[in-house]
């Protein structure tokens, strides 16, 4: 074993016993995580590389990180892939990017500071080692016209290849407007023409949501002729108001054409997303969850920043996405419950009582009456002083992730959080809900995505209970499974 795996492998022994601390989400062995970069499938094998502080859980100092798996589920450390390193134009941070393969040479295109510029690395050993190009800077800096606002917000290129050009995405700001992604066109990856704005956001625009005032991480996804663009936006700037967009249209003749927009995930901890098309036609999504507690809690902790599950992303009827865990999941499976028919109502709940347990997969279908409101209380203590809620109300049609009786522990985020599905009317209301420990991400008819952060403080908040607040609800059908962990430590 290498001296990169070996202590890799030491950092994670030393946090298992955290009990925040995921087992089969995908993390780094310690210190600082934030966004995916670079996902690409190469030689059968999943890629993941990711913002990395190996020095602290802060950040700074940011590194790739990097990860390989052969399923999407377990994952094996791989030494560090970009350093910052001075006299280069990364010597502050490698910050976000994306990885192509160009004519079988694995090409990362990242973000090199200060100032934001875009750096090319490539790899000659199948992505394990990266080498820095001398050209470096590719592209020094935002266009002369936009410069005034935009420099020091110009970053995440994602790049693609069409009608025998190379396409590069910029994440920016049109200074007084709003969000602004830019486009790159290029025929060799190191001369690049900048054409014109891909997309412009209105920061006076709130419905559906605040367009904010700065656009990262962006990334155009294609199914057929349908395209769709996803951005991070940036609220105010450097405060924690963040959250994914998606836009679904057209790009022809180089011109992006917007017709429907959306939140991408909901619950306020899941940013930063990057898509992976791989050899089964499939465009796979992972985004980096967020800590929701003090830093001083993060300092005493050792770690901070998880990757969501990786979620399949494909496109429903309208313009709406379809969102659902990837099934290479189902793979961790171990202990499994399940129930049938049960009828629950204010003065009759369920109480699953096998499985204390704070690793489950939890598929539920339930058949709403009028003007109900049920759920389930997950990581519940006995006497119900920790507990989080989520819960579904049939008029509203709002799924809502109640959180202040989450943990006894004043330090961390204990907000709730609504998101409105759409239902069909009679439509079953499906809720798929993965919980590992201080991590709870919810599939809502397959078309929600919903992930937050529970830091309960009791060993004994790991029960799980099933109850209506108001009117009849039927359980069509309840399936639990004890989870197991990936990573063997
Ligand atoms: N995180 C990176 C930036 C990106 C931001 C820096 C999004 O490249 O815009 O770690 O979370």
């Amino acid at each position: 074993m290498s001296n990169s795996a070996a202590r890799a492998l030491a950092q994670r022994k030393e946090l298992a016993g955290d009990p925040h601390r995921p087992h089969y989400h995908f993390l780094p062995p310690a210190n600082w995580m934030n966004d995916p970069n670079g996902l690409i499938q190469w030689k059968g094998q999943y890629h993941l590389f990711y913002q990395y502080n190996p020095y602290a859980p802060v950040p700074a100092q940011i590194h790739w990180g990097h990860a390989v798996s052969p399923d999407l589920v377990h994952w094996t450390d791989l030494p560090v892939a970009l350093t910052p390193t001075p006299g280069r134009a990364d010597a502050e941070g490698c910050w976000s990017g994306c990885a192509i393969d160009n004519h079988g040479i694995p090409t990362l295109l990242y973000t090199g500071v200060h100032p934001q510029v875009v750096c090319l690395a490539t790899s000659a050993d199948d992505l394990l080692t990266w080498h820095y190009d001398p050209g470096n800077p590719v592209i020094e800096g935002p266009p002369a016209e936009l410069v005034a606002g935009a420099d020091g917000y110009f970053r995440d290129p994602f790049v693609w290849k069409e009608s025998n050009s190379w396409y590069m995405l910029m994440g920016s700001k049109r200074e007084g407007v709003g969000g602004m992604i830019l486009l790159y066109r290029s025929l060799d990856l190191t001369t690049w023409e900048y054409l014109h704005p891909l997309l412009v956001g209105d920061a006076s625009t709130f419905q559906p949501v605040w367009m904010g005032v700065m656009w990262e991480c962006p990334n155009l996804l294609t199914f057929g002729d349908r395209r769709v663009l996803l951005i991070s936006v940036h609220g105010v700037l450097d405060t924690d108001l963040l959250y994914p967009l998606y836009f679904s249209g057209t790009f022809r003749d180089e011109q992006f054409i917007p017709q429907t927009q959306g939140m991408l995930a909901h619950g306020g901890y899941f940013y930063a997303p990057q898509v992976l098309h791989d050899d089964r036609g499939r465009s796979i999504m992972w985004g980096w969850l967020m800590e929701g507690r003090s830093n001083s809690l993060l300092a005493e902790a050792g770690w901070a920043g998880v990757m969501s599950l990786p979620i399949i992303v494909a496109p429903l009827s309208g313009g709406r996405l379809s969102l659902e865990p990837a099934p290479e999941l189902t793979t961790l499976r171990e202990k499994h419950w399940r129930y049938e028919g049960m009828e629950l109502s204010e003065a009759r709940n369920f109480l699953h009582d096998d499985s204390r347990d704070d690793r489950l997969e939890i598929l539920a279908e339930f058949e709403p009456g009028q003007d109900c409101e049920f759920g389930l209380k997950l990581r519940c203590s006995p006497d119900g002083q920790e507990q989080t809620r989520l819960v579904y109300q049939s008029e509203s049609q709002q799924v809502s992730i109640e959180r202040e009786q989450s943990s006894v522990n004043p330090e961390v985020d204990r907000e709730n959080c609504s998101v409105v599905v759409e239902a069909d009317s009679g439509e079953v209301v499906k809720l798929h809900i993965f919980l590992d420990h201080s991590v709870v991400e919810v599939f809502v008819n397959g078309r929600c995505y919903l992930a937050s952060r529970i830091y309960p403080e009791r060993r004994d908040s790991s029960g799980l209970e099933l109850f209506s607040r108001r009117g009849r609800v039927r359980v069509k059908s309840l399936d639990i499974w004890h989870l197991a962990s990936i990573w063997n430590i």
